[in-house]
């Protein structure tokens, strides 16, 4: 299924909304993910204009997203305990290819996650994803736990955004024109979850290196 939510807008092609698509693999998805973070745990990095982002952060794979005063960048290394990240596990791959090939991208191998997680009141300001080095692939997101609303913008920052609840177990796809577009999180509400308490967490899945 492809955007019947974005009344305001035209398809952008590129993104794909794929509602449930891991629902079977909600709680794999979510141990899976907390493994990571018992090797490489959450953190909350800051800015390079010097500001500590509300979502909490951690990566697995060949590289990790990381921010500080120099800028965002992939680093191999964890800068918190110098170690490589975490193996991406192999479940990560396989929804990562399935999801991919789902949209249209056949031969998506992502090389890294980077896993988001919200409490309540975090979000995400509106940004691009533009520090990968291959843009020809796509980024699978896959949204876990508390629900959330997805900003999804257009070419420059100062498009509005149109509105897509996302709740666990929902896919995006994105990549071909749309792969460059503004995108964000508003703040997340309160809640529990029965999976994940009162958090949200997003898996990206990218093909970083
Ligand atoms: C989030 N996601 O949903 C933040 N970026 O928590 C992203 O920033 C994002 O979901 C690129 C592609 C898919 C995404
Ligand atoms: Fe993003």
């Amino acid at each position: 299924m492809t955007l019947d939510l974005f009344p305001d807008r035209l398809a952008p092609p590129g993104l794909s909304y794929l509602p449930g698509f891991a629902l079977d693999e909600e709680a794999a998805l979510v141990r899976a993910a907390m493994e990571v973070a018992a090797a490489a745990p959450f953190r909350r990095m800051a800015t390079p204009g010097g500001q500590e982002m509300s979502a909490a952060m951690t990566n697995c794979g060949a590289a990790g997203w990381v921010s500080d005063a120099k800028g965002y960048r992939y680093a191999r290394r964890d800068p918190v305990s110098a170690l490589p990240w975490p193996a991406l596990p192999a479940l990560f791959r396989a929804l990562a290819g399935r999801a991919a090939r789902e949209a249209g991208f056949a031969d998506f191998v992502p090389d890294m996650a980077l896993i988001n997680r919200y409490e309540p009141g975090a979000r995400m300001s509106l940004h691009r994803d533009i520090d990968e080095r291959d843009f020809a692939s796509p980024i699978v997101s896959v949204s876990l736990g508390l629900p959330a609303v997805f900003l999804w913008g257009g070419r420059v920052r100062a498009d509005k955004p149109a509105r897509l609840p996302l709740g666990s177990g929902d896919v995006l796809v994105w990549g071909g024109a749309a792969r460059k577009y503004f995108h964000g999180v508003a703040p997340v509400r309160k809640g529990e979850h029965p999976l994940t308490g009162a958090a949200r967490f997003n898996l990206t899945f990218r093909r970083a290196l």
